[in-house]
This record gives structure tokens, C-alpha cells and sequence, in this order.
């Protein structure tokens, strides 16, 4: 046989062997010889609620088939909760309704291209609300909690830090041993500067951010935010901090990006000696090109991402090894499913957890937070905090924060129940008088500038 010939010989053998192979169809897992019923989505909610404590939270239930086995998942993008109310609703019920509950990772891979355009933050908050919610009825169905279906604990508690902020450094130094004596040992410090809005602490009046204050309206009328004060008031305050405080105890400090590349560098560099645990986001994503820069001229650790929403934004700062704390929103990104890729992903590039936890992350969220802390190796630090009663209530199984610490629940999924009555009796529009948060991209600088954000 000549070569031209064998050739067709392969590729006629080829073809006359795939119609038999294409006839025989993939077998689906049998669920029944684990003794386990075949389970559908038999509907999907959403839970638009603001207790007390809590800006505009979005949860989703998954309903199933079987009687009173449902899920809960975090889908709160509380500046814009309603788009994703809407999204889930009116696209991601009818979409998932039949479907098998079972099978995560097809529903994500499902969801995430359903729509052709994709990595948006409405759309991957409403499928996290989803990916989430299957998690928990995951767990139910195993009784097991999350932890264990990821492998199981590979440390007893995830370590967390806490927010000290205050009009002076000596009031940061305050708030910081309150923590101190609860037993946390790492504390994030934001101090205000007369006259500037800066994010993380206030000063008579100069507000900074969004949703913090409910009903919102005249008190964010004037904002206004420039860099070189701000600037030259972190050092003064790491220095204070570092000399009242010693050195047992860790310091984080969130820049929230309001600062151009230079003054970056130089705040990483000036800050060095004083050992920061992490510098959160100093710069914005749109930069993330100068994170080989900083790298290059600072041994300060970096931490970045909460503003992330595609693998485009993070897994390139991972291979590179140019950041050393990943601090996503899980729901953000679409979910525990991405964050756990996203997490082992960063093992290998010796790149640490910080998955972001701030007030806008629902009980439900911080508990997939902590299911990922508590398994997975590279966890380096959670952003924490305690909920009060208003929100106990409605979520019942917030997670334990105790000796610095938090814990994942040990019942099956996240351990948490709802009671959806008494959170619809804290609805959104009897605690704000604006549908939305408006209020981000509202300060400016001297000149009238936008800062970002
Ligand atoms: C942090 C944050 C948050 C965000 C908030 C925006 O905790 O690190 O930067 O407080 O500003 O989540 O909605
Ligand atoms: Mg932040």
C-alpha cells in the first residue's frame, strides 16, 4: 500500500467506525444504584431582603423535587439587587426548571455560556446564587457540610480579620484592642483625614462609599477626596500603630483603589518597614498591568481582586505570581464552583486566600467563604465580622466567630435556614428610599473629578 493509500485506508476506516461509536449514548450516572432518587429543580426564588445590619441582600432558594429539600446561595450585588432579582426570575427559573440538581457543574457550565456573553457581575451573582444553593442541597442529600464534599478540614477555624477605623489614629488604636480582647489577631486600619472622604473611615460627615447608611439621601451630597492626604496619613498610622500595638499583631490596610501607579508604588515601598499583612487593592483593575512594577521595587504583600468578575482579570496575576492574596467575591465570579478552581489554581502559584467578606456578603456567602477557608491549603486570611439579632433571625446558622476565629456549621450543606416570613417583612423599599444604591462613583476630587471609586 502506498502512503496516499494507506491514508484513505485509516480515514475509511475511520468514518465507517463512527456512526456504531456516535449510535451508543454516554450512560448518565445511575443515581437509583446508589439508592438515591433522581432529583429536578422544581422551582427557583429570590429573597429580597434588608434586615437591620444588612444592606440589600439577594439570596436564591433552588427547590427540588423532593419534599423540603432545598438550597440557599448568595446572589447579592447590593448595588444593583434588583437586576439580579430579574435575572434570576425571569431567566434562570425557567431555564433550570427539570433540570437535575445533582449535577453542579453541568448546571454551571450550562448557565455560564447560556446567555453567549458572559462574566458580567448581575448575571454571575445570579448564577451563584444558583451554583451555591446546589451546594447546600449537595450537602443535604451527602449529610455532610460543604467542608467535607471540598475534602474535608485542613484547619480547625479560618483565622479572620477585623475592621479598625477611626477620625484619629489613637481612636483606630482603640477599636483595635477591642478586637484584641476578643482574641482577633489580625486588624484592618483605616483612618479619616480632615476634610477628605476617604474610604473605610469617616470624619464629621465625610462619608465615603455606598450602602452604609439606610434610608440613604442627604448625607452623601458632598464628598469630596484627594489622594496626597490620604497618602501621607497611612505610614503616620502603620507607624502608630506598629509602636502601640507591637508586633504580635497583623496589620491590613485597604487603599480601595483611589490613588494613580506612582503614589501605589510609593505607599507599598514607604509602608515596608512596618510589615503589613496585606495592602488591599492599590490600585484599580484597570491597572493590573502595573502589578509586574510593584513587584519588581516592593517586598510588601499585595492583595487584590474584589472587584473581579472573569478568570481574564486573575488567573494571568496568578501564574505570574504578581499578587499574594486573591481577594475575589465569591459571588462575583459566579459561585463556589469557579472559586474553588480559582483556589487550587492559586495553591500551585503559592498565591493565598482572602476571599472578600465585607457587609454586603449574606450569611450564606460567608459560609461558602469559610467552607473554602477551612479546605483548602492555601487559605491565608477571611475578612469577618458578627451579625446582630435583626439578622440571626432571618438567617438562622450565621456563622461563629469566636477567638479570631470562624467556623463552618456542621450540618449538612451550610447549616442555614431561613425564615423567608420574617424577611419580607424587612423589604427593601421600606428601608431605603432609592431602588438602588446610587451612591459609588460619587466622589470627586478638588477639581470635580470623578475618583473610582
Ligand atoms: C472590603 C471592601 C468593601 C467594599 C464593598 C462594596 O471590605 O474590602 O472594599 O467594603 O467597599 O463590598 O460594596
Ligand atoms: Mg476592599
Amino acid at each position: 500500500m502506498d502512503r496516499r493509500n494507506a491514508f484513505k485506508w485509516i480515514a475509511g476506516a475511520g468514518l465507517a467506525a463512527l456512526p456504531a461509536a456516535r449510535a451508543r449514548p454516554v450512560p448518565q450516572e445511575a443515581q437509583a444504584r446508589r439508592g438515591l432518587p433522581e432529583l429536578k429543580i422544581t422551582d427557583v426564588k429570590t429573597i429580597l431582603t434588608a434586615p437591620p445590619g444588612l444592606p440589600r441582600t439577594v439570596i436564591v432558594k433552588v427547590e427540588t423535587s423532593e419534599p423540603g429539600l432545598h438550597g440557599y446561595g448568595c446572589a447579592t450585588f447590593t448595588q444593583r439587587a434588583r437586576a439580579v432579582v430579574t435575572a434570576v426570575d425571569e431567566f434562570l427559573r425557567p431555564f433550570l426548571k427539570g433540570k437535575n440538581p445533582d449535577h453542579i457543574e453541568d448546571i454551571w457550565q450550562t448557565m455560564y455560556v447560556s446567555s453567549y456573553w458572559r462574566n458580567g457581575p448581575v448575571l454571575n451573582n445570579a448564577m451563584s446564587g444558583v451554583d451555591q444553593a446546589l451546594w447546600d442541597i449537595k450537602g443535604k442529600r451527602a449529610n455532610m457540610p460543604v467542608y467535607a464534599l471540598l475534602g474535608g478540614k485542613a484547619r480547625n477555624g479560618a483565622d479572620v480579620y477585623r475592621h479598625a477605623s477611626g477620625s484619629t489614629p489613637e481612636a483606630v488604636e482603640e477599636m483595635a484592642r477591642g478586637y484584641i480582647a476578643e482574641g482577633v489577631r489580625h486588624i484592618r486600619i483605616q483612618v479619616a483625614v480632615e476634610g477628605n472622604a476617604n474610604y473605610g473611615a469617616r470624619f464629621a460627615g465625610n462619608r465615603a462609599g455606598g450602602f452604609l447608611d439606610a434610608p440613604s439621601g442627604g448625607a452623601h451630597a458632598e464628598r469630596m477626596y484627594e489622594p496626597t492626604p490620604y497618602l501621607l496619613s497611612v505610614p503616620k498610622l502603620f507607624a502608630h500603630m506598629r509602636k502601640n500595638l507591637g508586633e504580635r499583631i497583623e496589620l491590613l490596610h485597604d487603599v480601595h483603589e483611589r490613588i494613580d501607579n506612582a503614589q501605589a508604588m510609593w505607599l507599598l515601598k514607604r509602608v515596608e518597614e512596618y510589615r503589613p499583612f496585606f495592602i488591599e487593592d492599590p490600585v484599580s483593575p484597570e491597572q493590573i498591568g502595573y502589578f509586574r512594577h510593584m513587584r519588581s521595587q516592593t517586598t510588601t504583600a499585595v492583595a487584590m481582586g474584589e472587584l473581579f468578575n472573569s478568570p481574564h482579570e486573575f488567573t494571568g496575576l496568578i501564574a505570574e505570581r504578581l499578587i499574594d492574596f486573591i481577594r475575589v467575591h465569591i459571588s462575583q465570579i459566579g459561585g463556589l464552583t469557579p472559586a474553588r478552581k480559582l483556589a487550587a489554581l492559586a495553591e500551585w502559584f503559592g498565591v493565598r486566600t482572602a476571599w472578600h467578606g465585607p457587609g454586603d456578603t449574606s450569611p450564606v456567602g460567608h459560609l461558602a467563604n469559610i467552607a473554602l477557608d477551612v479546605s483548602c491549603y492555601n487559605f491565608g486570611i477571611q475578612e469577618g465580622r458578627t451579625w446582630p439579632d435583626s439578622v440571626q433571625e432571618v438567617f438562622q446558622g450565621c456563622p461563629r466567630l469566636e477567638n479570631g476565629f470562624f467556623f463552618p456549621n456542621e450540618a449538612p450543606g451550610w447549616g442555614l435556614e431561613i425564615d423567608e416570613e420574617l424577611a419580607a417583612k424587612y423589604d427593601v423599599d421600606s428601608r431605603y428610599d432609592e431602588p438602588f444604591d446610587y451612591h459609588w462613583g460619587t466622589t470627586r476630587r478638588r477639581d470635580g473629578s470623578i475618583i473610582r471609586p
